[in-house]
């Protein structure tokens, strides 16, 4: 088993525990001591603490990782994704010993990017979360890109599973992902999404839900690197996101109407001719109908079933090396108009279910 010499040290800080990413005391603390009680055998955050530097100390490439980024500073709409992390675990319960769970990056609900902020509240921040004035970042897209860098540099052939958040804190994950690549030209990115999440900037704002796959376009090999499955709400036609960015799409009504099988066989020929070879799943839970993804901030009708995206992803893992992923979106405890606690829970256990089909296609 190969160990890799891990900088604790920073990531000890920059990290914590499974679930604790949410900042709270009260509220939902009985949410983070179920998972911590599963996990660790112990409810005592305390007494899981040091359960979890162990298993930190002992990370190795043989397992997919996973780790939380409990941050929707990023969203705007309806926020909640913050819980995305702690409840997705909760469905991977059984999956437990196939992966390894870092943690959560750490976060401080109101920041987004140590950039939009001045030097005199990163040092107030840096106080709040290290105890004193130090070099590391204090908002949680600026801690999770710090935090990956050091695992992929410790090991490139790590495989991660990101937790979201809203579809933000994707960007710190995609972007390390391909700064790790050694061969660039053959790494491309697979986004699932009702969105393109294409804007340039969304108010005045370049870094949030709206337009991380814009600030990730220029670290593809080249835009064409990119496809996008589940499109149906777009203030543009397809044809204008292809003219003015490149980017491949298959919209969801076309997606539905062809089924997985076309679908995939258009998505390998793509790929293929690009000589692609490995690959990154970006899942936006709402590029799923609303009827199985209604827990989410942007929920949207016409959207593509379950057993669609699933069977694409098994099609694609047995082509192409699926070498990180993310699920973004969750939202766990909205509850959307027209749609009762029984919808909210079934939409969880779909969660669960691409969770867990991105972490197998992670282990193969
Ligand atoms: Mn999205």
């Amino acid at each position: 088993m190969a160990q890799w010499r891990i900088n604790l040290k920073n990531l000890k800080q920059l990290l914590t525990l499974p679930g604790n990413g949410v900042f709270t005391i009260h509220t939902g603390a009985d949410k983070k001591a179920r998972l911590l009680k599963a996990y660790y055998g112990t409810a005592s955050a305390e007494l899981a603490k040091s359960k979890w530097e162990k298993i930190l100390a002992q990370i190795n490439a043989d397992h997919p990782l996973v780790i939380g980024i409990a941050s929707d500073n990023g969203g705007g709409i309806q926020r909640g994704a913050n819980w995305g992390p702690l409840a997705i675990r909760m469905e991977l319960l059984s999956e437990k010993k196939n992966f390894i769970d870092v943690g959560d990056v750490r976060v401080i609900p109101h920041l987004l990017h140590d950039k939009y902020l001045n030097q005199e509240t990163i040092k107030i921040c840096q106080k709040a979360l290290y105890g004193k004035v130090n070099k590391l970042p204090v908002s949680p897209l600026s801690i999770a890109e710090l935090a990956l860098t050091e695992i992929y540099a410790q090991c490139p052939s790590s495989r991660i599973l990101g937790l979201g958040g809203d579809h933000s804190t994707s960007y710190p994950l995609v972007k390390t992902w391909l700064a790790s690549r050694e061969h660039k030209k053959k790494a491309a990115l697979l986004h699932f999404d009702a969105h393109t999440d294409l804007l340039e900037k969304r108010m005045g704002i370049d870094l949030c839900f709206g337009t991380w796959t814009y600030q990730i376009l220029k670290y593809l090999s080249s835009t064409d690197h990119i496809v996008q499955l589940g499109i149906r709400s777009s203030g543009k036609e397809k044809k204008h996101w292809k003219n003015t960015y490149g980017v491949e799409q298959y919209w969801a009504k076309e997606v539905n109407k062809w089924g997985a099988e076309k679908v995939y066989k258009k998505l390998k020929t793509h790929y293929s001719k690009l000589g692609v070879e490995e690959i990154y799943i970006s899942f936006d839970i709402d590029a799923l109908d609303i009827k199985y993804a209604s827990a989410t901030g942007t929920p949207e009708p016409e959207g593509l079933l379950p057993t669609d995206c699933t069977a694409i992803i098994s099609m694609l893992a047995q082509d192409f090396k699926i070498t990180g992923a993310d699920l973004m979106e969750v939202a766990p405890y909205v509850a959307l108009e027209g749609f009762n606690e029984s919808d909210r829970m079934s939409s969880l256990v779909v969660a669960g279910d691409i969770s867990k089909i991105l972490l197998k296609s992670l282990s193969l």
